[in-house]
């Protein structure tokens, strides 16, 4: 065992017996979503796979500590910091662990600390990606790198358009990262369900995303495998509104030079202001709609 990992009990007897556990990660509670939002949705995602018989694992930095398992009081405690929290990506974890201090995990980190813990789905909102402008700023997010390295699902709803989509989907098949869409042949854009470009296959079960990544595992490939769910239809946003807002964003991260690991949870935040809130609401459905889905393919597992 990791000397550095607390697998929370609850998880540990899931794993232990086989059952179904789906992790979660944790910067979309401090630097995706405003408090108390943050808080409310990352314990209703619980309750959502616990609904769907899995046992849910958020995963933090707490005091130095790797968790898979967060309490309520440790999400509140995140939840209530926001943005003071360090965002640990893989290069974080050495020095956050050896001081002992907090970290929000991104979709790296969370796939880094699932996999030590034998966790094999992971649910989330949306993934980074290649950024727009990248063949200048080389802003490309490490959770491509993660997804071509480490073991465990990915169920998102695809990326947002402040991201370069295609250049996104063409880093993952250079590093061999399968792109699933579910139930759909087109990656969906995270608050819409199109985005005008395609997937590499579509799957329509929970049991044959199960059987796709089992093969993967037991091929001994590496790396992970990205099911991007769209929204559902009631929830998903205008393109054009949700598309102004994202230009707005990226032409006021430019003017003020934001850059490197800031430049995300601004244009997260500016989104969500411009619009009002209302991309909040999205967000926060296509969040449940994802754990939903990650649990009833953790099911097959
Ligand atoms: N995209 C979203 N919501 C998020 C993130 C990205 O739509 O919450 C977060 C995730 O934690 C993701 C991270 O792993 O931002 C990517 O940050 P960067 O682009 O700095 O790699
Ligand atoms: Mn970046």
């Amino acid at each position: 065992m990791n000397k550095y990992l607390d697998i929370a009990p609850e998880v540990a007897a899931a794993l232990e017996a086989g059952r179904p556990v789906v992790a979660l990660e944790s910067t979309i509670i401090s630097h995706g979503m405003p408090y108390p939002q943050n808080v409310e949705t990352a314990l209703r995602v619980e309750d959502t796979i616990r609904a769907e018989g899995a046992v849910p694992a958020t995963i933090a930095i707490i005091g130095g500590r790797l968790k898979a398992g967060l309490s309520k009081d440790e999400i509140e405690h995140l939840g209530k910091k926001g943005r003071e929290v360090a965002k640990a990506s893989r290069r974080d974890l050495p020095v956050l662990v050896a001081r002992g201090q907090d970290g929000a995990t991104t979709v790296t980190t969370t796939m880094i600390i699932a996999s030590m813990a034998g966790i094999k789905v992971f649910a989330t909102g949306g993934i980074g990606g290649v950024h727009r402008g990248a063949e200048t700023t080389m802003d490309i997010s490490a959770d491509l790198e993660e997804l071509a390295r480490t073991p465990v699902m990915v169920v998102c709803a695809g990326a947002k358009s402040i991201l370069d989509l295609g250049l996104t989907l063409e880093y993952l098949e250079t590093k061999g990262v399968p792109v699933i869409g579910y139930g759909t042949e087109e990656l969906p854009a995270f608050y819409t369900r199109r985005s005008g470009f395609k997937v590499d296959y579509r799957i329509d079960t929970p049991e044959e995303l199960a059987a796709a990544f089992r093969a993967k595992l037991e091929m001994g490939l590496g790396g992970g495998m990205l099911v991007t769910n769209p929204i559902p239809e009631e929830y998903s946003m205008d393109p054009d509104r949700i598309n102004a807002a994202i230009e707005q964003a990226l032409s006021e991260a430019a003017s003020q030079g934001i850059r490197g690991k800031e430049t995300t949870p601004f244009l997260l935040a500016r989104i969500k202001d411009i619009t009002g809130g209302d991309s909040l609401a999205s967000n926060i459905q296509l969040v449940l709609n994802n754990a939903r889905l990650a649990a009833r393919a953790a099911r097959f597992l």
